[in-house]
């Protein structure tokens, strides 16, 4: 363990867009969807058809989540038991309601990270310090991503029918050129300031082996590398969005550091996480008429000073 570098050393030269929007800046490369990039993302709409992008919540089969979280929980508060009873609420005039509650991580199903959700050397997004999460994200939290909202053109790609596989499996990792090559494969040109969508089908695995999933825990996804942040730089690509839990490989297997492009590219760079998304319905779509862009709509629940939020992004075609 005590080879593993630190983020601060790793990342020492890694670009950053920090200041690039101005010294108060909290959304980051979602600025760089304009009106312009909205307009583009609706001329990619050809069929309008409509596809969702969350996971269920209290999905029977059960919810997949980082291991350090626990599944929301749904309750019952007034049913048709409470208006049964004496003591239950009484309204005037024969009235009966249902409500009920969630008990949810914020990061705990599809989810947007807000910008200011993870960091290293006590500096978050555009060099806040890192004190501004303490009791909630005064600085970068979820509340102005929500606040603007998501919109521009998303291109799917499908690492794993890339690879042939039908869940990519734990461990594997990709990068930028493998990203590029499944494009061109599907036939589809990845563009500046494109929502980059990345199916892996992973947690297929979740559902198939619910007893060891967890054990010795590493999703696939993007690896780190200087050329692929770059790349990402580059690209200008506004919001990065996956079917994983963590929008990337866990640990990277060469320098065993966790997440290292959630400071890499969100920290850094500014550019918007979405994970956990159910990209299964969108993918059999695109596959079957080979198109593989759309307009790509999300909109976070404004949540004062939360560090993420539930989502359900829209896509339609
Ligand atoms: C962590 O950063 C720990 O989690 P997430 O993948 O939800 O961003």
């Amino acid at each position: 363990m005590s080879d593993v570098p630190n983020l601060s050393d790793l990342l020492a030269d890694a670009p950053k867009n920090w200041g690039r929007w101005g010294d108060d800046d909290e959304v980051g490369a979602l600025n760089f969807l304009t009106n312009d990039q909205v307009l583009r993302g609706v001329r990619s709409i050809r069929d309008g058809n409509i596809h969702t992008l969350q996971r269920l919540i209290g999905d029977p089969k059960g919810d997949p989540v980082w291991p350090s979280r626990l599944p929301a929980e749904r309750e019952m508060v007034i049913d048709e038991s409470a208006w049964d009873s004496d003591d239950g609420p009484k309204v005037p005039g024969g009235l009966h309601y249902a409500d009920d509650k969630l008990v949810a991580f914020l990061q705990g199903s599809t989810q947007y990270d807000a910008l200011g959700h993870v960091w290293y050397g006590g500096q978050i997004w555009n060099g806040y310090d890192a004190r501004t999460t303490i009791g909630g994200l005064d600085k970068a939290s979820v509340e102005p991503i929500a606040q603007r909202g998501v919109v521009g053109r998303g291109v799917l790609i499908d690492m794993a029918r890339h690879f042939g596989v039908e869940a990519v499996e734990a461990r594997r990792t990709f990068n930028h050129t493998d990203l590029l090559a499944a494009a061109e494969s599907q036939g589809v040109t990845l563009e500046k300031h494109d929502i980059l969508l990345i199916r892996t089908n992973h947690l297929q695995l979740f559902f198939e082996q619910s007893d060891t999933f967890y054990e010795d825990f590493c999703e696939p996804g993007l690896q780190y590398s200087p050329e692929l942040v770059q790349w990402f730089h580059e690209v200008e690509i506004p919001n990065l969005v996956t079917d994983t839990i963590a929008n990337e490989v866990t640990t990277d297997p060469d320098t065993g550091v966790a997440l290292t492009l959630h400071n890499a590219l969100m920290r850094n760079l500014g550019i918007a996480l979405t994970e956990l998304c159910d990209l299964e319905d969108l993918a059999a779509a695109c596959a079957e008429d080979g198109r593989w862009d759309f307009l790509y709509v999300a909109a976070p629940l404004k949540i004062h000073r939360a560090t993420g939020s539930p989502v359900n992004p829209v896509v339609i075609r």
